[in-house]
């Protein structure tokens, strides 16, 4: 990997739309690494939306995410997904730019196909501690901003540590380390207050929300019009093992999907056994990890139907543990 990115002087760093602090972190810390080898990069999203949270990391970090990407490179690396509803594949792949893809979700073979290169680790909590790997195999000095953008990742990526590993851990003393940073900085550069829409989707969700028992296992399904991801998070802290959140606005509609430690550690995976099952129902593309999961698509009038699935599909799954 580090021999390819050697060999091209020119980089696009395409992270996904809404990119999240992990998406953010990858791109900044792989930029800067690259800039410390002359090499000329820029960070790039196809649409217009940074989270508020994404943009005070990168506020702290110094950098910008240009909304009109130049594919014109001799490199684009995609970095933290692999789904096409999240980045245009089509613009990479009519790139002759060669194509790199970083990611820790599981992989979709055919996406993984459309590129020369692919860093994937599924075992990696976030993108970002696979750039602190592959920083490491190029022998880069990792700079304060670079082990900000890191531990950033992990932090958020790992769901302040719930998800974390022995790996992350490590990675993350190392890059507090190499930094000089306190773990307080890291918290900071990625602590907003929650906006009071997010609030009222919350508290709507609740209102609205859905409950089926499975034995020892209970499942929360809800609908919201936008924070599904927020939402289905609540959803466990309120007591749900599984929780299932769609959003339909407009002609997109989106799940998301999440997990509690307690089935996850018995085998349960939403990315790969349950969110797959409705890529065609809701028109569109699913994915993600054990714990943390999502679908986007184009037919917002089947989202119940997409709901239902979900639910039958995860008692199944339950029934086995
Ligand atoms: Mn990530």
């Amino acid at each position: 990997m580090a021999k390819v990115l050697d060999s091209c002087k020119s980089f696009l760093l395409i992270v996904h739309k809404c990119p999240d602090p992990d998406a953010a972190g990858a791109a900044v810390a792989l930029a800067s690494a690259l800039k410390a080898r002359k090499k000329k990069v820029s960070i790039g999203v196809d649409k217009n939306t940074i989270s508020k949270q994404t943009k005070l990391l990168l506020k702290k970090l110094h950098h910008k995410i240009s909304f009109k990407p130049d594919y014109d490179v001799d490199c684009i690396v995609v970095l933290d997904t692999n789904s096409p509803m999240l980045f245009s594949l089509d613009k990479v792949l009519n790139s002759k730019a060669k194509k790199v893809l970083i990611d820790h979700h599981h992989p979709k073979q055919e996406v993984v196909e459309c590129f020369d290169e692919a860093f994937i680790d599924e075992e990696a909590v976030s993108a970002t501690q696979i750039i602190y790997y592959l920083l490491s195999e190029m022998n880069v000095s990792f700079t304060r901003n670079i082990c900000l953008a890191i531990a950033a990742g992990i932090l958020t990526d790992s769901a302040n540590f719930v998800a974390a590993t022995v790996e992350s851990f490590l990675v993350l003393g190392e890059v507090l380390e190499k930094g000089n940073l306190s773990f307080q900085e890291v918290l900071e550069s990625v602590s907003v207050p929650m906006e009071m829409s997010e609030k009222i989707a919350r508290l709507k969700a609740s209102q609205r929300l859905k409950f089926y028992r499975n034995g020892k296992h209970l499942i929360a399904v809800s609908k919201v019009s936008s924070f599904e991801g927020g939402v289905a998070k609540a959803l466990l802290y309120l007591g749900a093992d599984v929780s299932f959140v769609g959003a339909a606005r407009g002609n997109d509609v989106r799940i998301s999907a999440r997990a509690a430690n307690t089935v996850v550690s018995k085998g349960f995976h939403l990315g790969k056994d349950v969110m797959p099952l409705i890529s065609d129902v809701i028109g569109g593309d699913a994915g993600g990890h054990a714990g943390a999961a999502g679908a986007n698509g184009t037919k917002p009038e089947n989202l119940d139907r997409a709901l239902r699935l979900c639910v039958e599909r995860t008692r199944e799954l339950l029934r086995a543990i």
